[in-house]
């Protein structure tokens, strides 16, 4: 398998979808909802899916697909090359900011992580990596990430999984609000993990994503020495929805065992 070229094909379409979505800025979007009034989805979310779907299909008709909207294959296991696109990444803050969101891709080999490309668009800084030869910022190397205290730390988190109870007790996570140094919210999980990466955050908690939220970001982090698990200290799961933690060293594992109670609640 020849992953120089899957790598830059990859990196080129994501180039070729962001100039799309930077020129949609000038038409009128057409917005629909999905699971609940919060949930949207505009036109140009679906074709820039069609868009990656249309050259994988052409360039590697072997390889399959799971796109967030729902283009690509229905998979049951992930053998083989498997493309997860999040073609918009942070929906809501295009619709509303025209900025703080991104294309996400990442590509898996039997399931084990390969390719990771998050684009943010509007400030045109492409993060990716191959795995096993470093993660970039365009062209700068991006630098490992050191130990933090939870003290010292910035922990991207939506207020939301504070207030109430979404799949484990919110009252686990208020003495981490509370003791870290801020908390932060930007509305799209490609951005937050790779602030993770960059070490623009810490820490980032989610209770609810998507395998195409998190194929990207996890393997940036982890090329860099952070840790990414869901929030019972569980390997990720791929096929369907899962939580998440995703931290510097050592800062993931004082989260999981002195805040989350390693997983048992
Ligand atoms: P999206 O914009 O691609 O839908 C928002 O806090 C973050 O959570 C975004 O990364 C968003 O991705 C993701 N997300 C996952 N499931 C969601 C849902 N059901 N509704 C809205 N955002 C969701
Ligand atoms: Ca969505
Ligand atoms: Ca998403
Ligand atoms: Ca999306």
């Amino acid at each position: 398998m020849n992953w120089e070229k899957i790598y830059n094909d990859a990196k080129l379409w994501v180039k070729e979808a962001g100039e799309r979505i930077r020129s949609s800025f000038q038409q009128t979007l057409t917005i629909r909802t999905k699971s609940n009034p919060n949930d949207l989805v505009t036109d140009i979310d679906q074709e820039i899916e069609q868009f990656f779907i249309n050259k994988i299909r052409e360039v590697y008709p072997g390889h399959k697909i799971i796109g967030e909207e729902g283009y690509g294959d229905q998979l049951e296991q992930l053998e083989g090359i498997v493309w997860l696109i999040d073609p918009i990444d942070g929906t809501m803050n295009f619709v509303h900011q025209q900025r703080n969101f991104a294309i996400s891709l990442g590509i898996y080999e039997n399931g084990i992580g390969k390719i990771g490309i998050i684009y943010d668009i509007v400030h045109d800084e492409m993060y990716h990596t191959l795995r096993g030869t470093g993660a970039y910022l365009n062209n700068h190397p991006l630098p490992l990430l050191p130990e933090r205290t939870v003290n010292e730390s910035i922990i991207a988190l939506n207020a939301i999984w504070v207030m109430e109870n979404h799949r484990i007790n919110h009252q686990l996570l208020i003495p981490l609000a509370r003791d870290a140094r801020g908390t932060r919210s930007y509305g799209s999980a490609a951005l937050e993990l790779v602030y993770v990466a960059t070490g623009r955050v810490d820490a980032y908690i989610s209770m609810r994503l998507s395998p195409w939220d998190y194929a990207a970001g996890a393997l940036l982090i982890e090329e860099l020495g952070g840790v990414v698990t869901n929030l019972r200290g569980k390997k990720l799961d791929f096929l369907s929805k899962d939580s998440l933690l995703a931290a510097k060293p050592g800062l993931h594992q004082v989260i999981l065992k002195d805040y989350l109670n390693n997983g048992n609640w």
